[in-house]
């Protein structure tokens, strides 16, 4: 490695939440610790994704750190689920309580990152072509944070402004006055759409499949919910880990079928009521079985018939291709009672394919929609994205790339075979996005620092996945997948929104507190399924 790299035990790309927590833990234990971010402030996907109405579909209190308990005690959560803007200055103020920013280099993206075997060290480029070396290189790169751009006929020709959600510019974007295209009604979509539709503009929603969405029942927060939390936290965070979801509402222990249809419709109503993503909890057996599902989903798309006044409209946001909450529910705020809006327009993609972008129109089978300004809400290449648009090349100059051609191979979504000494925070099988993200990222960073004080207790400076483990827990994370309806969809679960991406479904479904159990038992046998060495010991035998 050339002299001028800059030098750390640790390197941690990216400075999202998983970073920020990785940056304090590995300090904390001692590790000269170097993180590398892309965007000029901390955050993440919080920090990139400053579209208008974003908002996070897990309740603030629950979508928050728990390591620090003096964090929970001083920071103030104004609402039941929170926005962008509060979330990025919860991340703000973490990085500052904690002084983290100290250790992190912005405006840096990492393009390259190479294994030298012989160094038993990681060299990582960026594109500004500065130089890293580091023992450990950690991936903390986000799970919805490589933006995906559809190939649109005619895109370039587009006069006015695009924007993508995930990249949204900073500062005010001023539509009003305007005529305003978005393509795009996932949860990003759905957002933005149900924000901007109230300004003063013209609203054509493009549509190629409707979701299912259940209201948010948003609220301020109250200081007696606040100080109720505050006192309970230990034990709610105990709950927390102890879940399936990392997120404490009731799943009902009831299976549909043991429920009387009168049960079932209240059981559903009392959900809708309460808002929020526990919808999907509303039978035990609502995202393994066929007919359980199908009741939500009967019942979901009579609320839209209910609310959207015309008819036509109505049944075009109906879902009707894959069961409810297996592309991930959107939760909204009056996002359907949008469409009543006379500045508000849905165009039916599946009746009407798009066939192109114009200077400054969106152009159907069917005609021409005028537009000034273009929003593509059109999601991710989730959860492997961001780690395979950096060039890795593990033992033998092997590219991650290549070794993932059918699909991400980690063992515990911590670890690839053939690439020591390189950590995922959240990568491809593990719970991930599956569960609340924060607990996950705080299971994994805590898991990977006790990996670190494991090995300089006993020498040891390399750490690899062992291949048969890894294609165990591949096989494991599948058949997770497969006990439920998951797979059914065409979702970013499975890749299939990216073209020519391998349908393997991505994260591991068994529950946070599953998965918990085994990485500690893997732990507490030795690293079962991974292969630890002293290096240099090795050399000199
Ligand atoms: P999603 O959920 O992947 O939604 C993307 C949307 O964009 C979805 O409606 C897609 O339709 C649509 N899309 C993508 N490409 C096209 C093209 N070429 N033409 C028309 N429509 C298209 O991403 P989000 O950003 O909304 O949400 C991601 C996560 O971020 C979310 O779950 C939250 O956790 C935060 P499709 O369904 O593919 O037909």
């Amino acid at each position: 490695m050339p002299e001028n790299a800059t030098r750390s035990d640790v390197l941690v790309v990216g400075a999202g939440f998983a970073g920020l927590y990785a940056i304090y833990k590995l300090r904390k234990d001692g590790h000269n610790v170097l993180a590398l971010e892309a965007g000029d402030g901390v955050g993440g996907v919080w920090y990139w994704n400053c579209y208008p109405g974003a908002r996070c579909d897990i309740e603030s209190l629950q979508y928050s750190y728990t390591f620090d308990p003096e964090l929970v005690k001083e920071w103030d959560w104004t609402e039941r689920y929170a926005q962008q803007p509060e979330i990025l200055s919860y991340a703000r103020h973490v990085a500052r309580r904690h002084d983290l920013e100290r250790h992190i280099r912005f405006n840096t993206r990492v393009s390259s990152a190479r294994f030298d075997a012989g160094a038993n060290e990681w060299h990582v480029v960026t594109v500004q072509d500065e130089l890293f070396a580091c023992r450990y290189l950690v991936m903390a790169t986000g799970c919805l944070s490589e933006g995906q751009v559809p190939d649109l006929p005619g895109l370039h020709d587009f006069k006015g402004p695009i924007y993508h959600t995930g990249a949204w510019p900073r500062g005010k974007v001023d539509l009003n006055g305007k005529r305003v295209a978005i393509i795009g009604t996932g949860s990003s979509g759905i957002q933005t759409i149900s924000t901007v539709a109230k300004e003063d503009v013209q609203l054509t929603v493009f549509q190629r499949t409707p979701n299912f969405s259940v209201p948010m029942r948003n609220r301020p927060m109250t200081q007696d919910v606040l100080s109720d939390w505050r006192a309970k936290h230990q034990a709610h965070v105990r709950d927390l880990y102890a879940s399936k979801s990392g997120q404490l509402f009731d799943i009902n222990a009831v299976p549909a079928a043991e429920m009387t249809a009168e049960q079932r419709k209240a059981a559903l109503e009392e959900r809708w009521a309460f808002g929020g993503p526990s919808f999907t909890r509303t039978f035990t057996d609502l995202l393994t079985d066929e007919t359980a599902n199908s009741y939500a989903a009967d019942f979901a798309r009579d609320k839209i018939r209910e609310i959207v006044k015309d008819p036509q409209t109505a049944a075009d946001l109906c879902p009707t291709d894959h069961p409810l909450g297996t592309k991930r529910i959107c939760v909204d705020l009056e996002y359907f009672q949008t469409y009543n809006r006379p500045n508000v327009k849905l165009v039916n993609l599946r009746r009407e394919p798009l066939e192109r972008i114009a200077e400054n129109a969106v152009v159907t089978t069917a005609g021409s929609y005028p537009a000034d300004v273009l929003i593509l809400a059109t999601g991710y290449d989730a959860v492997t994205g961001a780690l395979l648009k950096i060039d890795i090349r593990g033992l033998g100059g092997d590219s991650l790339h290549d070794a993932w051609q059918e699909g991400p191979r980690t063992y515990l979504g911590l670890m690839s075979a053939g690439f020591p000494n390189l950590f995922m925070i959240t990568g491809p099988g593990s719970p991930s996005i599956a569960v609340n993200v924060i607990l996950a990222i705080e299971q994994h960073v805590d898991w990977v620092a006790r990996c670190l004080r494991d090995l300089k207790a006993c020498g040891a400076t390399r750490i690899e996945a062992e291949k048969t483990a890894q294609d165990k827990w591949v096989e494991a994370v599948r058949e997770e997948a497969d006990k439920t309806l998951f797979p059914k969809a065409n979702s970013f679960y499975v890749g299939a929104n990216i073209p020519g991406k391998p349908r393997v479904f991505l994260l591991y479904l068994g529950g946070l507190a599953a998965y918990g159990e085994i990485c500690t038992r893997v732990r507490d046998n030795g690293y079962r399924g991974f292969v630890i060495e002293n290096v240099a010991a090795r050399k000199e035998a």
